[in-house]
C-alpha cells in the first residue's frame, strides 16, 4: 500500500480564507473528533477564525460549534464535536458525537489524536473506523510526547490503520498544510481511506449480524449504517435500542 504522506509532501500551499458559516454551497463537510483535550477546537479555532458559529445541540445543552473555510476554491462546513473517550455508552456527548458521524454526513471526519496518549485514543479511533471510512487523523502533541521519549513512527502508524495519517501542532500552527491536502483529497476521491476493521472473529456473529440486519431493513427500510446498527444491538448498547425505539435513529 502507497503511503499517504506521500500526497502530503506534495501539498499545496494552503490557501485558506476563512468564512462565517451561514454560506451557501458549500462543497463539503468536515467534523472533528478525537478525546477529550486532544487540540479539536485548536484546530477548529485555527481553521475557521473568529467567524463561527455556537450555539447547542438540539434538545442538548452541549454546545454546539460550527464554521467555515475555503481551501483551494471549495468552501467546508466544519463541526467541532464534543470530546469523548468511546462511543458507545448513553451519555449525551457521546450520542452527539456519535449520532453526528453517522447521520451527519460529514465527508471526511477528522480524528484528532494526542501522541502522548496513543494507545487510549485509538480505541476511540478503532470505534470510529466502525462507522465511517473517510477519516484523516492528525497527531497533535508530538512535541510533548518526543519530550517523554516516545517516538512515533508515523508512516507505520498510517500503514497499520489504513488512512491518512498527519502531524500537526495544533497551538503553533504548524502541519495545517497538511492536514487540508489530506482533508481536499479524501473529499475529491484522490486519496480512499482503507481503515483496518476490527477482526470479529466470534463464532456466530456473522449469521446473528445478518439476521439483524434483515430484521432492521423490515423494520426500518430507510436506515442507514445498518451493520453497526446491528452490531451494537447484539453487544446490549441501551443508548442504540432506546434511540430505535424512539425513532431517533431513522429520523436522524
Ligand atoms: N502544547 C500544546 N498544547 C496544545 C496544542 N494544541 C492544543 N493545546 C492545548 O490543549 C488544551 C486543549 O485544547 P482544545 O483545543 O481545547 O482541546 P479539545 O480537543 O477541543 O478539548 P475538548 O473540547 O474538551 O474535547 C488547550 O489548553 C490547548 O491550548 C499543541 O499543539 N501543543
Ligand atoms: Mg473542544
Amino acid at each position: 500500500m502507497s503511503s499517504y504522506c506521500d500526497h502530503c509532501s506534495g501539498a499545496q500551499q494552503a490557501r485558506l480564507e476563512q468564512l462565517g458559516v451561514g454560506f451557501e454551497d458549500i462543497d463539503h463537510i468536515i467534523c472533528l473528533a478525537g478525546n477529550p483535550n486532544t487540540g479539536k477546537s485548536t484546530v477548529f479555532n485555527a481553521l475557521t477564525g473568529l467567524k463561527q458559529h455556537t450555539g447547542n445541540w438540539p434538545g442538548k445543552t452541549i454546545e454546539r460549534a460550527e464554521g467555515g473555510f475555503v481551501y483551494n476554491d471549495k468552501h467546508y462546513k466544519i463541526v467541532d464535536l464534543p470530546g469523548t473517550y468511546s462511543l458507545l455508552s448513553a451519555s449525551p456527548d457521546e450520542e452527539v458525537a456519535r449520532d453526528f458521524i453517522l447521520f451527519g454526513q460529514p465527508d471526511v471526519t477528522v480524528i484528532v489524536l494526542d501522541a502522548t496518549r496513543l494507545e487510549r485514543n485509538l480505541n476511540l479511533a478503532l470505534q470510529i473506523f466502525q462507522i465511517t471510512r473517510r477519516i484523516v487523523v492528525a497527531v497533535n502533541f508530538l512535541k510533548e510526547a518526543r519530550s517523554h521519549n516516545l517516538n512515533i513512527d508515523l508512516r507505520n502508524l498510517e500503514l497499520d490503520l489504513g488512512v491518512p495519517v498527519v502531524a500537526i501542532e495544533a497551538r503553533d500552527g504548524q502541519g495545517f498544510a497538511e492536514l487540508l491536502s489530506a482533508i481536499a483529497k479524501v473529499c475529491g476521491g484522490d486519496i480512499v481511506p482503507n481503515p483496518k476493521a476490527l477482526k470479529l472473529n466470534i463464532p456466530g456473529l456473522k449469521g446473528a449480524l445478518n439476521q439483524v440486519k434483515q430484521l432492521l431493513a423490515q423494520l426500518y427500510p430507510q436506515l442507514e449504517h445498518k451493520e453497526w446498527i446491528a452490531l451494537r444491538l447484539l453487544a446490549g448498547d441501551a443508548s442504540v435500542s432506546a434511540a430505535l425505539a424512539r425513532g431517533d435513529l431513522e429520523n436522524l
